[in-house]
C-alpha cells in the first residue's frame, strides 16, 4: 500500500493537474518489489514421462512412432512437437512431399496447413526473439532501436498439447525461470498475498497441477471479482492505463504519456471525453486496476492489461512462472491503405480479420507442462481467440522491461505493408491428435 502521505501529495498534484493542462509526467513513489522468500511448488502425484522433454509424452511418441529420446526424429530441423501441432508435416520424414526440399524450409513449412503471410513495421517495444513462437515465425528484414521491419508467417491452426505434468520438472533444469516467478513493481505480490491466494483458491493440502490452479483462479474470479472501467465513474471509461506506464530505475511508476497526449491536438480531441478529474485519479487506479496485490485484495481489475497483470500476480504468488505478452492486430484500421490490402484475401479470411482488427491485446503466458501456454481473459486457449491473427510483438518478465508509453500512448505503432493468404497445398496430416 502507498502511504497516506503520498496519497495526499498525489491528490494535490492531480488537483493541480486538472486545473491546468498537465505537461509534466506524473510519478508514483517507488514500490520496491520484495522477493518472496520461498516458493513452494504445488505437488502433484500424476505420473508422466516425456524422456526428451519435447512436449510429446513417450506414450504419444510411441503412438506416432517418433523417437521418444530425440526431439527431432527425422533430423529436418523441425522438432517432433512442432511438426505434429504446428506445421502438420510428417515428423518421420525430413521431406514430407518428396520434392527435394526439407520440411524446415521457410516456404515448405506452409504447405500442410493454412497460413497468413504478413509484412509489417512496428515501433518499440518489441522483442524479435519472442516473435518466433508456436503460432508464428518471423524473418527480420531490418531492426534497430526505432523500429522493426519483418515478414511473418502466422499459423492459425497451431495448437498446444497441454500435459498434466508436475510443473516444477522443467524449472529444475534452469535458473532462467526465476525471473518469471518474482514480483515487480506492478506484480507486487508478497508472502502475505501468497498465503491469502492459497487460502482463497483453496490450494492447501490437496495435490494440484498448474492447470488446476489456473482453472481455480478463473472460478474464483468469476464469482468474486468485478470488472472495473478505468475510473470510479463507470460512465467515463478510461482507455488501457498499461499503455501509459513507465517504471524507472528507482522502481517509480510514471505516466509520461499524459504530456504526450496533451501535446497532440488530434489525440486530444479524440480522447477529450476522458480528460476529467477521474483520469488523474491514479491513486484509485493503482488500487483497483493497476497493482496486482491491491487488485486481488479489492477483488477488481480493469481491461486486458490490467487482467494480464492481475492473473500474472496471482499465478506467480503460488509459484507458477508467467510472462506478459502484447499482441497487435494485423493492421491499423484507421489507415485506409492498410484496409485496402485486405482485398487481396479470400472473403472468409478477410471477414475473420475484419472482426478483430480494432484492438491490440495484452495477455499472460503461464509455463505449464513445459510449455508457455496463453492464459487469456477467462480461458486457457491455444490461440488468442476467434482464430484471429493476433501477432505477438513482445513478451516480458517485468513491466520494467517493456515501456509502451513513448510510442503507444494512444497511437497505433504498427503498420501492415503486405499480406497474403495461402491454403494448405497438400492434404493435411493434422489427424494425429485432433
Ligand atoms: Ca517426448
Ligand atoms: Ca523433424
Ligand atoms: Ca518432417
Ligand atoms: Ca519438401
Amino acid at each position: 500500500m502507498i502511504k497516506n502521505f503520498f496519497f495526499l501529495l498525489i491528490t494535490i498534484i492531480f488537483v493541480l493537474s486538472a486545473c491546468t493542462p498537465s505537461l509534466e509526467p506524473t510519478t508514483i513513489p517507488a514500490i520496491t518489489p520484495t522477493l518472496v522468500p520461498t516458493i513452494t511448488p504445488i505437488p502433484t502425484e500424476i505420473p508422466y514421462m516425456d524422456s526428451d522433454l519435447d512436449g510429446l509424452s513417450d506414450e504419444k511418441e510411441n503412438h506416432v512412432q517418433t523417437n521418444p529420446f530425440q526431439i527431432d526424429s527425422d533430423g529436418d530441423g523441425l522438432n517432433d512437437y512442432d511438426e505434429v501441432t504446428k506445421y502438420y508435416t510428417n515428423p518421420l520424414d525430413s521431406d514430407s512431399d518428396n520434392d527435394g526440399i526439407q520440411d524446415s524450409d521457410w516456404s515448405e513449412r506452409r504447405e500442410y496447413t493454412e497460413t497468413l503471410y504478413l509484412k509489417m513495421r512496428i515501433l518499440p517495444p518489441f522483442n524479435s526473439d519472442s516473435m518466433n513462437d508456436h503460432f508464428q515465425d518471423i524473418n527480420v528484414l531490418d531492426e534497430n532501436e526505432n523500429f522493426l521491419l519483418f515478414e511473418l508467417i502466422f499459423y492459425p491452426d497451431s495448437y498446444h498439447i497441454i500435459e498434466e505434468i508436475p510443473f516444477d520438472i522443467y524449472l529444475q533444469l534452469s535458473e532462467d525461470y526465476q525471473k518469471f516467478l518474482v514480483p515487480d513493481p506492478l506484480m507486487n505480490f508478497d508472502k502475505e498475498m501468497s498465503d491469502i491466494v492459497k487460502n482463497e483458491l483453496n490450494l492447501e493440502s490437496v495435490n494440484f497441477t498448474s492447470l488446476d490452479v489456473i482453472e481455480k483462479m478463473y472460478q474464483w474470479e468469476s464469482r468474486y471479482v468485478d470488472w472495473m472501467p478505468g475510473t470510479k465513474d463507470s460512465s467515463k471509461p478510461y482507455p488501457e492505463p498499461f499503455l501509459d506506464i513507465e517504471i524507472n530505475e528507482e522502481n517509480e511508476i510514471t505516466f509520461p504519456s499524459t504530456s504526450i497526449m496533451f501535446s497532440s491536438k488530434p489525440r486530444e480531441s479524440e480522447y477529450s471525453q476522458y480528460y476529467s478529474d477521474e483520469l488523474f485519479d491514479r491513486e484509485w487506479q493503482m488500487d483497483h486496476i493497476i497493482l496486482g496485490k491491491e487488485m486481488f485484495l479489492n477483488k477488481s481489475h480493469g481491461s486486458c492489461g490490467s487482467i494480464a497483470n492481475f492473473h500474472s500476480t496471482i499465478l506467480r504468488s503460488v509459484g507458477i512462472p508467467t510472462r506478459i505478452i502484447q499482441t497487435v492486430p494485423v493492421l491499423n484500421p484507421s489507415d485506409k491503405a492498410q484496409i485496402e490490402l485486405l482485398d487481396k484475401l479470400p472473403p472468409n479470411v478477410k471477414n475473420t480479420l475484419h472482426s478483430q482488427i480494432g484492438y491490440n491485446h495484452f495477455l499472460v503466458e503461464a509455463f505449464v507442462g513445459g510449455r508457455w501456454i496463453r492464459v487469456n481473459n477467462n480461458s486457457i486457449e491455444s490461440n488468442v481467440e476467434m482464430r484471429g491473427a493476433f501477432i505477438k510483438v513482445i513478451s516480458f518478465d517485468s513491466w520494467k522491461n517493456a515501456s509502451f508509453a513513448r510510442s503507444w500512448g494512444y497511437n497505433r505503432p504498427y503498420k501492415l505493408l503486405d499480406i497474403e493468404y495461402q491454403d494448405a497445398i497438400h492434404k493435411s496430416q493434422k489427424m494425429i491428435f485432433k
